[in-house]
C-alpha cells in the first residue's frame, strides 16, 4: 500500500488516525486510515504538537508508536569515546572542546584492539548498536582513517550495527566508511538554525547539511537529533524538529539529547531540563517521523524511572546503554535491565538471537 506522495503507508485504526493533524481534538472514530508519512510539517503544527495537552500528546504519539513498532522493542546502543577531548570546535554544550575550561583531552587515542573488545563486551551485554566517537572537527587522512576503518568492519563482524561520529567528512571518506559496512553516521544539527549561532561558531548549519548530504550520498544511514535545555525557545525545538521532519527521506535514527552541564563549558550554569520537556520533544519527533529510531540520549540520569518510562510510552526506543556515555555518566547496565523490565518492553537482541 503506498500514499500519493510515493511513501509507504501502515494501515491503523482510525481512532489512531488524528495523530496526523495537530489542530484536530482528540475524539472517537470510526473506519479504518493510515500513518501517512509526510514531509511538509510548517513550524506551526509542530509547535501545535510540541505545546498539546500532555495526556494528548501522548495519545498520538503512542497511536504512531504502537503502529510503528509494534510491542514497542528498544534498541540498546553502546557509546565509545575512541579519540577524547582538544577538540578544535566550540560548541558550548561540550567538555571536549579545547575551548572550554572543562577540555577532557589527556585519555589517549583507543587502538583497534581495545575498541573491538569494548565492542565485544557490548554485545556479550545485549547491545545491538555500538557508537564510536572522536572529538574530532573533521575526520583526519592517514593511520586513525585507517584504524577507524578496521573499527567499523571489526565491530560488523560481531554481528552488531557500528555507528560513527566523528564530525565532518569528504565524499571519499564517506564511500569508504559504507564500504567497510558502517551502518550509521551520527551528526546532529543540535538546535535550530535560529539558536544555532548562540551554540557554535566554528562551523555553520550549512556545513553541517552538507555533512549529512555525503553521507546520504554514500549510502549510510543518517543519525541526526539535537539537544533540548540550550536555552532555546519552543518555536527553536519546532524549527528544529521542522528541519529533521522535512528531510526526504527522514533519518533513520534521531538523538534527543538533554543538556548535560558540564561544569567549566559555557552552559554549565543552564538549569536542567524539565523531564515532561523531553517527554514533549520524543512525542513530537515520533509523530512527525513515524518510522525513524527516536533514542532517548544524553540526559537520562537526571530523569527518575517513571520519567523514562513516560519517554518509552512518547516513542523513544533506543537508549545509550552502558555506564558512560563520551565522557559523562549514563545509568548502569543493570538499571536499564531493571527499566526495561519495568516498563514491560524488549530489547531488540533478545527478540533477534
Ligand atoms: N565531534 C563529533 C561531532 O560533533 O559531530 C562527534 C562527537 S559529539 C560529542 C556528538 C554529539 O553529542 C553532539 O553533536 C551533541 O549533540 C551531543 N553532546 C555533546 N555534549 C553534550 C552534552 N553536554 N549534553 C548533551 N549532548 C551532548
Ligand atoms: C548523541 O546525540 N548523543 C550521544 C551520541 N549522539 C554520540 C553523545 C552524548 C554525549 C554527552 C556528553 C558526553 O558524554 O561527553
Ligand atoms: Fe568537538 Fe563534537 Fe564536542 Fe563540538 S560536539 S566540541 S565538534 S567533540
Amino acid at each position: 500500500m503506498t500514499s500519493l506522495r510515493g511513501q509507504p503507508v501502515h494501515p491503523i485504526p482510525s481512532a489512531l488516525a488524528l495523530t496526523l493533524s495537530p489542530t484536530r481534538p482528540v475524539t472517537a472514530i470510526a473506519s479504518a486510515d493510515a500513518v501517512v508519512v509526510r514531509h511538509d510539517w510548517s513550524n506551526a503544527e509542530i509547535q501545535a504538537l510540541l505545546e498539546l495537552p500532555l495526556v494528548d500528546l501522548l495519545w498520538r504519539a503512542q497511536a504512531v508508536h504502537r503502529q510503528a513498532n509494534p510491542g514497542y522493542r528498544v534498541q540498546l546502543a553502546s557509546l565509545l569515546s575512541v579519540k577524547t577531548g582538544g577538540c578544535e570546535e566550540d560548541c558550548a554544550y561540550c567538555p571536549q572542546s579545547m575551548h572550554h575550561s572543562s577540555d577532557v583531552s589527556g585519555r589517549p587515542e583507543l587502538e583497534v584492539e581495545p575498541v573491538l573488545a569494548r565492542a565485544r563486551a557490548a554485545r556479550d551485554a545485549g547491545a545491538h548498536r555500538f557508537c564510536m566517537g572522536w572529538a574530532w572537527r573533521e575526520i583526519r587522512e592517514g593511520a586513525p582513517f585507517e584504524a577507524m576503518l578496521a573499527m567499523v568492519r571489526g565491530v560488523r563482524e560481531l554481528g552488531l550495527e557500528a555507528c560513527v561520529t566523528a564530525g565532518m567528512l569528504t565524499d571519499s571518506q564517506a564511500e569508504r566508511l559504507a564500504e567497510a559496512g558502517l551502518t550509521a553516521y551520527n551528526h546532529n544539527l543540535d538546535t535550530s538554525p535560529e539558536h544555532y549561532e548562540h551554540i557554535i561558531s566554528t562551523r555553520t548549519y550549512q556545513e553541517r547539511l552538507e555533512t549529512l548530504q555525503r553521507v546520504r550520498g554514500a549510502g549510510i544511514t543518517m543519525c541526526c537529533g539535537g539537544i533540548i535545555g540550550m536555552g532555546e525557545s519552543m518555536t527553536d525545538r519546532a524549527s528544529l524538529l521542522q528541519v529533521l521532519a522535512t528531510m526526504e527521506p527522514h533519518p533513520e535514527s534521531v538523538p534527543i539529547n538533554a543538556l548535560v552541564a558540564v561544569e567549566g563549558t559555557p552552559l554549565q550554569e543552564q538549569p536542567p531540563v524539565d523531564p515532561l520537556e523531553l517527554v514533549r520533544m520524543v512525542a513530537t519527533a515520533r509523530i512527525l517521523m513515524p518510522h525513524s529510531r527516536v533514542r532517548l540520549s544524553a540526559g537520562r540520569e537526571g530523569l527518575n524511572r517513571e520519567a523514562q518510562i513516560l519517554c518509552l510510552l512518547a516513542g523513544a526506543d533506543s537508549i545509550f546503554y552502558g555506564d558512560t556515555l563520551l565522557t559523562t555518566g549514563n545509568p548502569d547496565v543493570a538499571a536499564d535491565r531493571e527499566l526495561l523490565a519495568a516498563a514491560g518492553v524488549t530489547a531488540w537482541r533478545e527478540v533477534l538471537d
